[in-house]
């Protein structure tokens, strides 16, 4: 892959990190516009940028603004995104080119966010829960570019699991026949986003930072390109039982099939329903399980990076 760089404009802080080879993580930005109501939208993704801060990495939150390709957002412009969620285009690979050519501003999905990180030369990305196999897709054919990008693309990308509005069962052998490894970061079974338990097994476990990146590495040396798929299971304390989220997730499925939604308007349509039903008691597990994925991708990103360079 080739990438004409002057497309992408960095963050003073991002380029300064990149210069030097300190860690940097990734953050995408379509949870911004499309995956939270505001004022959550915002106070999490300031909040993640913290905990990424905190942790001693440097957070680049990815997104289109005025058509310009950003990595590592600054100034007005997390707020900008965060206002402007009704205007601003939900942003995958499809759309990357033509919101840049119309000078849009746009949240990027995982899949954008994958392109325009490893482009950058970010290694470590961090999500809430990644896009898959949507369920009845036998018929619909509606997979998420989330997939095939991280199939193609070498980061680790933590994530809270397959959001559960999906098929976690064909997600999984989509993710096995496209080479990407899965691992659960202190469990054996598959977390499932808004709960900890999928009742689905992983690939393998790891336990801690460190491991994390050895996995990476070894990709990395064995010329494997696809990504690292590491599922971080939300904090238990704000965790919700699998059995209600279910319930939901099915009624949100009549409705949206109902009411002809389809295409890119699902997974955030059926994300909106899921936290009118349970009175936003789903938002706040969102949240939760957003800041613990940037504090662990910092962490693996800080294990990956060489020490920085002694001044002369
Ligand atoms: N997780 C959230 N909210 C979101 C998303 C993930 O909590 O809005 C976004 C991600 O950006 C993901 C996208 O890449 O949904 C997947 O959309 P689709 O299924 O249309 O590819
Ligand atoms: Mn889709």
């Amino acid at each position: 892959m080739i990438v004409d760089r002057s497309r992408l404009e960095f963050g003073s802080a991002v380029k300064e990190a990149l210069a030097q080879g300190l860690p940097v993580v990734a953050l995408e930005s379509t949870i911004i516009t499309h995956g939270m109501p505001h004022p959550d939208n915002l106070e999490t993704a300031r909040r993640a940028e913290q905990v990424v801060r905190d942790a001693g990495a440097t957070p680049a939150t990815i997104a289109v603004i005025d058509g310009r390709i950003k990595v590592g957002v600054q100034g007005h412009e997390l707020e900008r995104l965060a206002t402007e969620a009704g205007t601003a285009r939900k942003c995958s690979l499809h759309d990357l080119a033509l919101v840049a050519v119309a000078r849009q501003c746009g949240g990027t999905t995982v899949a954008a966010t994958l392109h325009i990180a490893h482009a950058a030369g970010i290694r470590v990305f961090a999500t809430g829960g990644i896009g898959g196999v949507h369920r009845g897709a036998e018929r619909s054919m509606d997979v998420s570019a989330d997939l095939p990008a991280l199939a193609r693309t070498p980061l680790a990308v933590v994530c809270a699991g397959p959001k559960a509005i999906l098929d976690l069962g064909l997600t999984l052998e989509w993710l096995e026949t496209h080479g990407v490894p899965v691992l659960g970061y202190g469990t054996n079974t598959l977390p499932a986003f808004w709960s900890r338990d999928s009742g689905f097994g992983v690939d393998a476990e790891a336990d801690s930072p460190r491991a994390v990146a050895r996995v990476l590495e070894a990709q990395r040396a064995l010329g494997l390109s696809a990504a690292v798929l590491v599922c971080n299971p939300v904090p238990e304390a704000l965790a919700l039982p699998a059995k209600a989220v279910e319930a939901h997730i099915a009624a949100a499925l009549a409705t949206a099939e109902r009411e002809g939604v389809t295409g890119k308007d699902v997974t955030p349509f059926l994300l909106a329903e899921v936290t009118r039903a349970t009175g936003g008691e789903s938002l706040a597990t969102n949240r939760a399980l957003m800041e613990a994925n940037a504090r662990l991708a910092a962490e693996i990103a800080c294990e990956l990076a060489p020490a920085p360079k002694a001044e002369a």
